[in-house]
């Protein structure tokens, strides 16, 4: 068993090489604020969590946009847990240099996310706002949350063949749940336990 814990450490090693080698060419790390700024990435495959999409609506502050229920079933998609420093106008762009997945949707919720009826508590749903068929919410969406509330990003294939890798930046005013958005001490940490 030890061996195979060695093998284990020695893989994520090597993957955590990988990690750092990727972000080298990163140029997201040239922002003033990148150490706060969320950046989304996964893969979505046959292991990923599936749904029963919903599409539709129009951007809803008070978490009420009217999604309807979609005819195409089990999507493949991955939930983000975020929250804002500010009220200002967020972005959340799908982003196609990294991006494998051809057809990506996107859909915001307030707390909570039901994922057995996603027309249920949403903010704003998009198909194709970004580059081709991929997803974005611009600021041009007026889409403002409320600091200290928390949100999902539900990120997924716009059908249930869509699956492969993707990556998703925001605004600096987006982070995920539990970070420390003002706190270099922690991000310089994080980063060392990466080299
Ligand atoms: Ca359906
Ligand atoms: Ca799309």
């Amino acid at each position: 068993m030890k061996f195979v814990n060695v093998l284990l450490i020695a893989l994520m090693l090597v993957a955590g090489a990988a990690m750092a080698g990727e972000k080298e060419i990163d140029n997201q790390n040239a922002l003033p604020n990148a150490g706060s700024r969320a950046v989304l990435s996964g893969t979505l495959d046959e292991n990923s969590g599936t749904y029963d999409r919903a599409y539709g609506g129009s951007v809803s502050l008070e978490c009420a946009s009217e999604l309807v229920d979609s005819s195409s079933n089990g999507q493949h998609m991955e939930i983000f847990c975020i929250q804002v420093t500010d009220a200002e106008a967020i972005e959340i762009i799908v982003d196609p240099e990294l991006t494998t997945i051809t057809d990506t949707v996107m859909t915001l919720y307030c707390d909570p996310f039901d994922i057995a009826d996603p027309t249920l508590n949403a903010v704003s749903y998009d198909d194709d706002g970004g580059d081709g068929l991929l997803s974005a919410f611009i600021v041009d969406d007026g889409i403002t949350l409320t600091p200290g509330n928390t949100y999902y990003l539900v990120l997924a294939g716009y059908s249930s063949t869509h699956m492969g890798d993707f990556s998703i930046n925001t605004s600096a005013n987006v982070i995920e749940c539990g970070a420390v958005a003002t706190d270099s001490g922690s991000w310089d940490s994080l980063k060392a336990d990466y080299r």
